[in-house]
């Protein structure tokens, strides 16, 4: 008989437990990964506690193990659809009758980190709301559509990368003209929240417990006018992203002219560099859209840190910085943002 943490001794104080699940996960073992959670069902731990306190920081370790090039993204893809099987499974063994309002949950056009909306959703569910999950890269007129169908009580927004702001609120300004008020959440918006804020949103909270409370005890929220909405993304906004192709690309044939090894990457190089630009571009286009310098330097200081895991000095980044930087001098507050990067990676 065997004495591995799924198969008994199951605690989630228990940190071989944890190590166990990210095993599985990292496995591809879907059943396995079904074993732990449903065995922690069989013993009585609440399912929000396996979805806060295993499923969450597991998917945590796992960008944290991407990101130092421990794991390959096939590897954290299939890590992430065992942690969504493991969630399902959870859920489907743990049935709650609604008995309050209605609630859509939707990631914003372009945001595909559906898992952690889906964690709140089924939290949310186990307090008894309706939930009609939407999941994964919703655009603003679908949504809207959506609402005027079902008439709910919230909009859970999830935008976890900043580049999405500038959607997040033309969604949150569609929401709110239909009449629904809008919780916003997930990394997207800012350490504190802030940025969903000057997006108009009407709430914000920073994980899912606290939301459930929010919207537990205190909703639906004093609304002020729908249609009174911040003017965000000025010239300089709207010139990086009408010319977009053009900066990366003329970054791109910069880069050659200069970094004579360029000339051997293969197809794969050449990608991941005109992505890489390309992320350069979309962080400048949301800090300046949300006149928020701190949206680019968070950009560029966990870049910096993805990048060094893959033995890729800040150097490089900070030539990309400079490349698309030449091409935006007439631009004070682009290129303050840019200079601003560049001496991070200079310290
Ligand atoms: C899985 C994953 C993906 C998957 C997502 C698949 C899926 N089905 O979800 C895929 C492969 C698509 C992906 C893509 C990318 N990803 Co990714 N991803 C992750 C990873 C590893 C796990 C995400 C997750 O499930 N987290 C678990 C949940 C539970 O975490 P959580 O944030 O604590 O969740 C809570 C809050 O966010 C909040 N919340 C979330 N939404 C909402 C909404 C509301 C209304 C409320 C109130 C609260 C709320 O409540 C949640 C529950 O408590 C994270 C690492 C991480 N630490 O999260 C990176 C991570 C988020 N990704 C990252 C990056 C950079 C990317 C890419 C840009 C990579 C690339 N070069 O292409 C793309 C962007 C794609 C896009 N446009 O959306 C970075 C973001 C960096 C940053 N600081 O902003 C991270 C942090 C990885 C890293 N360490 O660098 N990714």
């Amino acid at each position: 008989m065997t004495t591995s943490p799924g198969t008994s001794a199951r605690s989630l104080d228990d940190p071989a437990l944890h190590e166990h699940y990210l095993r599985m996960v990292g496995d591809g073992d879907e059943y396995g990964a079904v074993e732990v959670v449903t065995g922690l069902l069989d013993d009585g731990v609440a399912p929000q506690r396996i979805m806060l306190d295993l499923i969450a920081p597991a998917q945590g370790r796992v960008g944290d193990l991407w990101a130092a090039n421990e794991w390959s993204i096939a590897r954290e893809h299939a890590a992430t659809a065992i942690s969504e099987r493991a969630l399902a499974a959870v859920a489907a063994r743990s049935p709650a009758r609604p008995s309050r309002g209605r609630i859509t949950m939707a990631c914003v056009d372009g945001e595909w980190h559906a898992l952690p909306v889906r964690i709140l959703g089924e939290m949310l569910r186990l307090d008894g709301w309706r939930v009609d999950f939407l999941g994964a890269n919703v655009p603003g007129p679908h949504l809207v559509t959506h609402l005027h169908q079902t008439g709910p009580d919230a909009v859970a927004l999830s935008c976890m990368i900043a580049t999405r702001l500038p959607r997040a609120h033309a969604a949150i300004t569609a929401c709110r003209s239909a009449g629904v008020p809008v919780i916003a959440g997930g990394r997207g918006f800012g350490p504190d929240g802030r940025w969903a804020q000057r997006l108009g949103a009407d709430a914000w909270a920073a994980g899912a417990p606290e939301a459930v409370t929010r919207l537990a005890r205190n909703w639906p929220p004093v609304v002020g006018d729908p249609y009174e909405t911040a003017f965000l993304g000025d010239e300089e906004y709207t010139y990086v992203v009408r010319r977009r192709g053009d900066l990366v690309r003329t970054a791109l044939d910069r880069l050659a002219a200069t970094y004579p090894p360029m000339a051997a990457y293969d197809q794969r190089q050449h990608d991941a560099t005109v992505e890489d630009l390309g992320h350069i571009v979309d962080f400048l286009a949301a800090a300046l859209y949300v006149d928020d310098a701190q949206v680019f330097t968070d950009f560029v200081e966990w870049t910096a840190v993805v990048l060094a895991a893959r033995q890729v000095p800040p150097a490089a980044l900070d030539v990309g910085l400079r490349l698309v930087g030449e091409q935006l001098r007439d631009f004070p507050a682009a290129t303050a943002m840019l200079g601003t990067g560049r001496s991070l990676l200079a310290r």
